[in-house]
């Protein structure tokens, strides 16, 4: 009002007098007013609608028609996407191997970790679970063979060796029955134990295997130390060796026992190997923090839901995560998970960065609403208030938001609605592929939401329509004709994202998401989307001997760089494979899959074992309490 009576003072002084021609107004002032007039009104309109749509008052529901084909054409698809890996494993044979991974366009070969050949190690269990008998049979001697041993003078980095090798052998173990794959994988679990020799017991960056001596900085990431439970208690569980289990003790009680009043009960990401307590108030589910809070819920799933300190960890991190991390974009309704610093109590940054190794979140998620009695979580012996007790009451208060949902529901929304976010991030590109990072537009004019205040709205308002974020949407493309940088960047605007990192990485975390959902939903969509990507896989990452990273998705005419990561073959086409599979041959409360896609089979403790290993109470069944 206040611009308004200001421009009309301007055109109008309140001396003049009030008839138009006797008066000497102008028709050019009527004209200036007329259109300042409407300029506002197109303003106030778009903000009101982009404000109204955020939270939640106007669902918005694009109409996307999913094809109706014939069930059969999934298990062609599925048949794809094995001679897909053949083609990089044959490549890679050809060209790399024993080397660590292939170099796609040169045909030559890298060595980035530990040169154990971590591309035959982590495509084993792919192998057998694929039925390729061939290949695995021609990778077994390189890994009889090795004595994972390095040159005088180099490390090898804990945390990859754990997640690819480790993990790799004890999966192809569990899925084969060979005991020589236990042994290769007792060898080197135990020549990665000096890691562990750090005043806190948390494990340090790099081993030198060859010294037995670790390295490393004094400050670990979350990802790093944390990520490496369900490796050490099945490799324990199965060779029956203490040491193996206790280290896995140890890990969940330093985490069980930091303090995390400060981080709303949600791990940061930094943390001190000295004292094992945080050192900073980063919180994300993204780069350098993702497998550390994955390994809570999957570690007590891995052991038959037992292990209550990591279940209560595994709520507390989601509550954080949903009320604070967890926004929807202005426009589109693009709900992302996202990450913030606090530097002083009150001063807490939040990035609206939307990383591609977060598109893990949303699987995680389905899968615990899969598992866990999410609305009767007393029934698991659960106490919210014992839950809650060491954090601060603005804290507290969100759990009191979440019980006014069914937490199931709002569990199952987020992650269809991130998932969905992920899935945009790639059709919304010319390529079809999607982007290391985006960057969601949240200043200025731009009125980002938290989700749970959009859900919270959509309730109170009926809940009209799909849950915010959650109804189909179409993709974004550019409008055609425009020539200028500026004119395209303008144009982005309303995709209500900026691309930060224009890289894809042939990165698994959004196929693994659409994994768990179509399992835990039965949504066709989910494989519908997956098939897309797939499909832009085989367009734009193809080389005549394998799959290469791509630079430039967000161009029409992208840059094929020259890189074929192990986990393209570990985890990209182990979960796309899956997805199309009609069999469900690794049912989800039977096996839990570690962060690199291998999958370790659920087992329980005998009552022998929980005395011999020494468990604390809260890993105890109630049965033996
Ligand atoms: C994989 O090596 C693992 O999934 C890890 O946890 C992080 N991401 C890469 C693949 O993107």
């Amino acid at each position: 009002m206040s611009v308004l009576s200001t421009v009309w003072g301007t055109f109008f002084p309140t001396n003049m007098p009030l008839s138009f021609h006797r008066r000497g107004i102008s028709f050019r002032r009527i004209l200036v007013v007329v259109t300042f007039s409407f300029v506002l009104c197109i303003l106030y309109y778009s903000h009101s609608r982009r404000t109204q749509s955020a939270t939640g008052f106007v669902p918005e529901e694009d109409v996307v028609i999913w094809p109706t084909e014939p069930p059969e054409i999934w298990a062609e698809r599925a048949a794809q996407v094995k001679n897909a890996f053949l083609d990089a494993y044959h490549g890679y044979e050809r060209y790399a191997f024993p080397h660590d991974e292939l170099a796609p366009l040169s045909n030559a070969s890298t060595n980035s970790f530990n040169r154990w050949g971590v591309t035959a190690v982590d495509s084993l269990d792919t192998m057998l679970l694929m039925g390729l008998k061939d290949e695995y049979e021609r990778a077994l001697p390189l890994i009889m063979n090795s004595n994972f041993s390095l040159p005088v003078n180099t490390a090898v980095p804990f945390f990859e060796t754990v997640i690819r090798y480790l993990g790799g052998l004890l999966s192809a173990y569990a899925l084969s029955n060979d005991s020589r794959l236990l042994t290769k994988a007792d060898e080197l679990g135990t020549k990665l134990s000096p890691a562990f020799n750090t005043e806190s017991g948390f494990p340090v960056f790099g081993i030198n295997t060859y010294e037995g001596v670790e390295s490393g900085p004094p400050i670990g990431v979350l990802a790093e130390i944390a990520s490496w439970q369900l490796e050490y208690s099945y490799l324990g569980k199965v060779t029956g060796k203490k040491e193996h289990v206790e280290r896995a003790i140890t890990i969940t009680d330093l985490l069980n026992n930091a303090n995390l009043t400060l981080s709303g009960g949600m791990y940061p990401t930094k943390w001190d190997l000295a004292t094992g307590m945080p050192r900073d108030l980063h919180l994300s589910v993204g780069a350098a923090a993702d497998s550390g809070h994955e390994y809570t819920l999957k570690q007590y799933l891995l052991t038959a839901q037992t292990d209550k300190e990591n279940l209560e960890m595994y709520i507390r991190m989601t509550t954080h995560v949903i009320n604070n991390l967890i926004f929807i974009s202005p426009q589109r309704q693009l709900v992302y998970v996202t990450d913030m610093s606090t530097y002083k109590l009150e001063d807490t940054r939040v990035s609206h960065h939307f990383e591609h190794l977060s598109c893990f979140f949303p699987g995680l998620l389905a899968l615990g609403v899969k598992m866990l009695p999410l609305d009767d979580l007393e029934s698991l012996g659960i106490d919210v208030e014992e839950l809650t007790r060491d954090l601060l009451p603005r804290d507290r208060r969100g759990y009191e938001t979440l019980s006014e949902f069914s937490l199931a529901d709002v569990h199952l929304w987020a992650a269809e609605a991130i998932a969905q976010t992920c899935y945009m991030t790639y059709a919304d590109q010319p390529t079809g592929l999607g982007p290391e990072a985006v960057v969601m537009r949240a200043g200025g004019m731009f009125r980002t939401t938290l989700w749970m205040d959009a859900v919270r709205a959509w309730d109170r308002h009926g809940r009209q329509g799909s849950p915010p974020g959650v109804g189909d949407k179409l993709p974004w493309s550019e409008p055609p004709g425009l020539v200028s940088t500026r004119e395209r960047d303008r144009a982005t605007i309303s995709r209500d994202y900026g691309v930060r990192n224009i890289a894809y990485y042939l990165r698994p975390e959004a196929v693994e998401s659409f994994y768990m959902l179509w399992r835990v939903t039965g949504d066709v969509r989910w494989r519908y989307r997956g098939w897309h990507v797939f499909q832009a896989i085989e367009r734009e990452a193809k080389t005549p001997s394998g799959y290469t990273c791509v630079d430039r998705v967000h161009m029409k005419v992208p840059v094929q760089l020259d890189l074929m990561p192990s986990y393209f073959l570990a985890e990209t086409l182990k979960y796309l494979y899956l997805l199309f599979l009609d069999e469900d041959i690794l049912p989800l409360d039977r096996w839990v899959f570690n962060t690199e896609a291998h999958p370790l089979p659920v087992f329980t403790w005998t009552p022998e074992e929980l005395t011999t290993y020494g468990f604390a109470e809260e890993h105890l069944p109630s049965a033996m309490l």
